[in-house]
């Protein structure tokens, strides 16, 4: 009788637990940058889910940077790094080499400094011979992990801070915390990838990550 019980009571806590665990099972991030069908975007490798993140590991490959851009505000210095790297990627550069856009405009920012970093993948064509130009720097990455969240709608500095806090609380209390933390530890940067040219009101894609190393 007492056993009886006690079994019943244990199919009623697993039965809890697993629909408990099903409804939690994260789903990816799932917003699939329309722009990337249109433009090449660079490749990874996904890592993990988890609730309201990813960690993805990017393969390694070249991507084309700005000078630090000092400016009042985050979305003042993409515009004036991107207005740069469109006009490199349109022959505006040593080889007088013309490229395909790519997705997404990478920012590096980091709290407190209104100086910021633009980015622009190369296309894969391009990847083993890029173009110099001058206050341009071709730079070559590893393969780099990075922790992401998705957001849409426009991306403003508010936003971005915003998303940045939400993506920190959602990391709490996983098993990614602590690599994470460690693996940033000299850096305070975290980048916001924007998919979508300003005239697309729909469907908008961003991202905030964090990079970090194992
Ligand atoms: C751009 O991409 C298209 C389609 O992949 C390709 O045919 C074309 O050669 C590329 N243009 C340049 C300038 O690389
Ligand atoms: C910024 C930069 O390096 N621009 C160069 C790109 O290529 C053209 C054509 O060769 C040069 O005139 C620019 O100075």
């Amino acid at each position: 009788m007492e056993t009886g019980l006690n079994i019943l009571k244990l199919s009623i806590y697993l039965s809890l637990v697993l629909v408990g665990s099903c409804a939690l099972t994260p789903k990816p991030l799932g917003m699939r940058p329309s722009s990337c069908d249109q433009y090449e975007c660079p490749t990874f490798k996904l890592v993990d889910v988890g609730n309201g993140f990813e960690i993805r590991m990017y393969d390694s490959a070249v991507w084309i940077s700005t000078d630090s851009i000092s400016a009042p505000s985050m979305t003042q210095a993409t515009k004036t790094g991107f207005q740069r790297l469109f006009n490199y990627i349109q022959g505006d550069n040593k080889s007088k080499l013309k490229m395909n856009m790519t997705a997404p405009v990478i920012t590096e920012a980091t709290p407190g400094k209104s100086v910021y970093t633009i980015s622009l993948f190369i296309p894969k064509k391009n990847q083993q011979n890029p173009p110099q130009a001058d206050g341009l720097h071709v730079k070559p990455l590893k393969p780099t992990y990075v922790v992401v969240r998705q957001f849409s709608g426009y991306v403003s500095d508010d936003v971005a801070v915003k998303e940045g806090i939400a993506l920190q609380r959602s990391l709490v209390g996983t098993k990614w915390i602590a690599p994470i933390l460690k693996g940033k530890a000299k850096s305070e940067t975290y980048l916001v990838a924007v998919y979508d040219p300003p005239f697309q009101t729909t469907g908008r894609v961003n991202e905030i990550m964090v990079p970090f190393h194992m």
